[in-house]
Formats: C-alpha cells, structure tokens, sequence
C-alpha cells in the first residue's frame, strides 16, 4: 500500500485547539449541568455590526441578479485589493501585491509552498501554533524524513527581554515568523524594534512572515500597525492579515496577503511571481459575498464598526486583566491586543487550565501548547459577550481558595 506522508508522522498528534475542546467536552461530560465560560480559543462571539452586515447581505442578492452576478474571482476583486491597499498601507502597493485570501490561517499554511522542504524556520517562542505545525507538515525545518520540531529554531520571547526576541540567534537564510500585536503574549513591537528587525532580516537573509491578524486591536498611536511602516520591509517581508478578528469574521472568512514586488529569492526570482502561480493555481478565491462585506468594512461607517467592535473586546481583555492582576497574577498583554498572558510560577500549564477548569468552570489556553517558553502560563482570550466575561471574572477569584 502507499506509504504515509512522513511529515504527518513527525507533526504533534493533535492541534492545541482541538485537545482544549477535547478536555473541556471531558470536563463537561463528568459534571452534568457546570456552567462552562471558554476564554480560550480566539473565536469571536459578536454579532456582525449593521453597515458590514448591509454589504455581506448585499453581496449576496447581487448574486441573484443578471448584473451582479459573478463567478470565480480568483485574485480577488480589484475594487477590494486597492482598499485594503489604500486603507491599511496609504496606497503602498498595486493590487497585484495584494492577494485576497480565505483567512491569514490558510494562506500561512500554503505559503510554506513558496520554499518548501528543508527550509530553515524560525519563530517567536512562544507563538501561534500554526507556524510551526505547518511548518513541519510541509517538510521545513527537518526535511521530508526530518527531525520535524527539532529542526525549528525557537528564539524566546519572555519578560527578560521584554518580549522581543534576541536576533543575534536568527539563523541566517531562514523563513522567521513575527506576529505583533503577538498571540499570546500580547506583545506589540515598537518601531524601534521592528526597525531592528527588518535590519537584521535583510543583513542575514530572512524572509518574514509578519502576522498582523491583530493589528486593529493597537491603541496606541506610537505603535506601527504594519511591518511596511518600517523602511526596507518590502525587501525581506511578507504581511498577512485577516478580516476575522477585527470584523468578526471569522466565520465568514476572509483575509489578504501582501506579496510586495521587491522582494526576491537568493536567485533574483520574484517571490510576488511564485505566489501568484500558486495562489491562481490551487486556491480559487475567497466568496464573493465575503468580499463585498469586506469592502463594507473598509468604508468610513465600516471602519467605525471596526473600531467599535475591537473597543469591546479590549473592554473585556481589561476587566481579565484587572481581575487577573487583584488577585496577585502577574500577566501582560490585553492593552493592545485581544489577549492576557498570565504567569503562574513553578506551576505546569495544563495543570494550571486543569485547575482553572475545575474550580472556576472557565476554559483558558496552556501557554505550553505555544511553546516551550510558554510553559507555566496561560492564555486567556478576551473574545466572549459582556455577561459571560464578568461571570468568569467573578469565579476566579476561587483561585485563591
Ligand atoms: N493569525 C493569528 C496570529 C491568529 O491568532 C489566528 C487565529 C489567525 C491568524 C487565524 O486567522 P483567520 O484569518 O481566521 O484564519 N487564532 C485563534 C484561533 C485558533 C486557530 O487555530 O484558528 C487563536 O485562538 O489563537
């Protein structure tokens, strides 16, 4: 019979999320009747706003008309590539170097065809799983019969160094995955940082990965809400960004990837080339619908719902955060992004979830399934309606029982 895939046979058994709803599934199912709180999986849980939702509708009835009606629109609809464009990087880049996506999750996953096995990877530590998995399911890293996690460099981003990473240790030549404001830690780079960055990348030869799947969360004006605000980025960085948590759209999906023109491989070739094959060649475009909500979004009233809908979700990640930090925890993140990174010191992160899942029916993330310097915290999500967070709020204090 043909043989398994090796690199499904390297990869971890199961993905984090999964497991977290496997125990939580466990928990519920030997306590009939617990109320169970998840501030754990980032999932939105808001109602889509008015204006965005007028355009989806939209999208959609013009799909029943003579006029409106398309089809495969395989790049994406130019109307919303020179949005984005124009919006998010002030007209930066044609809308060739904006490549419409069904969500930042799968383009990070197919982008890993653009180098292929044996490629060098490095990542934040601790950082999304999805990197790294998808890293070592394509053969990066280790190669095909490869040492899978063991070939990926993991470069720590921890309190000592104020959550940004020594780049020093960034292996020259290698594909390094940057996500800022970062899940978990909600850490976001300053400029000064990411000037830093970019200026290493290009010295020793790395192509980022720079994940701004969060970037409407910032509120601090000093903080760049792109990797392309920094000078040279366009040589040595590739964005990719999502509709998903600033417009609750992770159910409908969309997102889009910036593949800028300048940057090249070792041999000169046009990475911006290779994604447009790949992408033309295996993906067929996101819904159409999708993309009309997407281009409500992006209209002075849809902008506005944007930021109505982050400002909600930061309202939550504060009440976390200040309950968290009452009861003695020492966390980070939450001011700038949808996540808390709480510490608790000596302790193992599955039996602090175990333990908050037990006393206080409320599901977080284990900082260890982000890596391994993410062992002893936890991630707590500030996704949830209002009720539901300070109810949660409410029964950690039984943390300290
Ligand atoms: N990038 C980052 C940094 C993310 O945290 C997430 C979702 C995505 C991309 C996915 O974006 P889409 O555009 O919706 O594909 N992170 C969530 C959900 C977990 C998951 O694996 O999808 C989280 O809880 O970390």
């Amino acid at each position: 019979m043909i043989e398994r895939n090796k690199c499904i046979a390297n990869i971890k058994a199961g993905y984090l999320f999964p497991e977290i709803a496997k125990r939580r599934r466990e928990y519920a199912a030997a306590h009939p009747g617990a109320k169970i709180i998840s501030l754990g999986v980032g999932n939105t849980t808001e109602p889509i706003l008015p204006h965005i939702n007028a355009g989806l509708v939209e999208g959609a009835r013009q799909l029943a008309t003579a006029e409106g009606y398309s089809g495969y629109q395989d790049e994406g609809l130019l109307a919303l590539r020179e949005k984005i464009s124009g919006v998010f990087y002030k007209n930066a880049f044609g809308p060739e170097e904006v490549f419409i996506s069904d969500g930042a999750k799968c383009d990070i996953g197919r982008l890993q065809l653009l180098f292929g096995a044996g490629t060098p990877v490095a990542v934040q530590d601790p950082s999304y799983p999805v990197y790294v998995d998808g890293s070592v399911l394509i053969g990066a890293a280790g190669g095909w019969a490869g040492t899978g996690y063991q070939g990926i460099t993991y470069l720590p981003c921890t309190a000592e160094n104020n959550y940004f990473p020594d780049l020093e240790k960034l292996p020259s030549n290698s594909l390094f995955y940057f996500c800022s404001p970062n899940n978990p830690t909600g850490a976001v780079a300053d400029r000064q940082q990411l000037e830093a960055l970019v200026k290493a990348a290009v010295r020793k030869g790395v192509l980022i990965i720079f994940d701004a799947a969060y970037a409407e969360y910032i509120r601090d004006p000093a903080l760049p809400k792109t990797i392309y605000e920094i000078e040279g980025a366009k040589t040595c960085a590739i964005e990719v960004n999502s509709f998903s948590k600033p417009a609750g759209f992770t159910g409908v999906r969309l997102g889009w990837t910036v593949v800028p023109k300048e940057l090249k491989y070792a041999g000169g070739e046009s990475v911006n080339a290779d994604w447009a094959r790949i992408a033309g060649t295996i993906f067929n475009g996101a819904s159409n619908i999708a993309q009309a909500g997407g281009l409500a979004a992006l209209d002075a009233e849809g902008l506005k719902e944007i930021r109505q809908l982050c400002d909600f979700y930061l309202g939550n990640a504060k009440l976390i955060r200040e309950t968290l930090q009452n009861l003695g925890v020492s966390c980070v993140g939450g001011g700038n992004s949808p996540y808390i990174w709480a510490r608790f010191p000596g302790r193992d992160s599955w039996d602090v979830f175990a333990e908050i899942l037990d006393k206080c029916q409320v599901v977080t993330t284990p900082g260890s399934g982000f890596g391994p310097a993410g062992q002893s915290f936890v991630r707590f999500s500030a996704f949830g309606h209002r009720p539901d967070v300070e109810e949660a709020c409410a029964r950690l204090s039984r943390l300290n029982r």
